[in-house]
């Protein structure tokens, strides 16, 4: 047999081999966002606790900026078993379960605290939910409050009709709809590319991505208006998952459980940084008009209840349950 054959086969067999037979497993990593971006960082570091835990068996690679998949592909991915583990944004993935859109309600869970809160009380749902799609979410960790960005002065919606406007999810394609504007779904990766080409003009995204993308070379405001605090989640195939002995999955849960904590307090400690740098270079960041917030309030509203009727009784559990709390 050739040699890259055996190789391949060599290769293969070290994601699924049992751990007890003493061969450490290799899992490839994707992740969405860009390699200098927390997320992705603490990703590494969650990988080096992985791999420290389980004191070398399971070890995990890296690739982000969606480098091995797309952020657009790296579900599938994983469900399918093309790659055990991988990382993406989920409310990316409400347009196939709405439920995960729980962290994408404007105006509902606006500070780190009721953004903890929330997932709290959503968390159930969402694993059951999670687990109809062949997943285990390990860990999730929230980017800063979401503001627009845009290239001019903006005041409220009569200033922006006609705006091609990037978005990340249906929730946000609907919200610039409701502004007058025309959405066009771009993966963060590929943000600068259509800034820099006119695909699109304005955005919803937190200080991080805009830091990340350096969209101060395109746009010159950003408005402050903290809507909410999306999540990214690290998943695992679930049969990859059920393979696992009990003392490796508590091992890689510690890693999780850690780096949730780590990752949420990094992101946190992040959010001031990302606007100084905007305004450092060149952006005006101010707080979103009184008038312009007020409508974006009452398309919020509109979203929230549009989502209640999507994700059905259990959307409506996850805020009653952050409400009684
Ligand atoms: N950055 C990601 C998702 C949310 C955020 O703050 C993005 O814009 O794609």
């Amino acid at each position: 047999m050739a040699n890259f054959l055996k190789a391949g086969i060599a290769l293969a067999l070290t994601t699924t081999a049992a751990i007890a037979d003493g061969h450490a497993q290799n899992w490839d990593m994707p992740m969405a966002y860009a390699a200098t971006n927390y997320h992705s960082e603490q990703g590494v570091i969650f990988a080096d606790r992985v791999r420290e835990y389980t004191d070398g068996a399971i070890n995990i690679t890296v690739h982000p900026g969606g480098s091995l998949f797309g952020g657009g592909d790296i579900k599938r991915a994983v469900q399918t078993g093309q790659v055990p583990i991988g990382e993406r944004f989920m409310s990316a993935h409400a347009n196939e379960a709405p439920l995960l859109g729980w962290d994408n309600l404007p105006f509902i869970a606006t500070s780190y605290a009721d953004n903890a809160k929330l997932w709290d009380a959503a968390r159930d749902s969402v694993n059951a939910q999670l687990a109809d799609l062949n997943l285990v979410a390990l860990y999730t960790c929230p980017w800063p409050g979401q503001g627009f960005y845009f290239n001019k002065e903006v005041a409220s919606s009569a200033d922006t009709q006609g705006i091609k406007f990037r978005s990340y999810n249906s929730a946000t394609a609907t919200f610039a709809q409701e502004l007058g504007m025309i959405p066009v779904q771009i993966e963060a990766a590929e943000l600068s590319q259509a800034l820099a080409t006119g695909v699109a003009s304005s955005f919803i995204s937190s200080g991080s991505t805009g830091y990340d993308r350096k969209v101060w070379e395109h746009l010159s405001h950003y408005y402050k208006v903290n809507a909410w605090l999306p999540r990214n989640y690290v998943m695992v195939n679930t049969q990859v998952w059920d393979e696992l002995d009990d003392a490796t999955k508590s091992a890689i849960q510690k890693a999780a459980d850690e780096t949730a904590a780590s990752c949420a307090a990094k992101s946190e400690d992040l959010a001031n940084f990302y606007f100084e740098e905007l305004e450092k270079n060149g952006m005006t960041v101010e707080n979103a008009s009184p008038e312009f917030l007020k409508e974006l309030e009452t398309i919020g509203e509109k979203m929230t209840k549009e989502w209640l009727v999507n994700a059905g009784d259990s959307g409506q559990a996850i805020i009653d349950a952050y409400n009684a709390n």
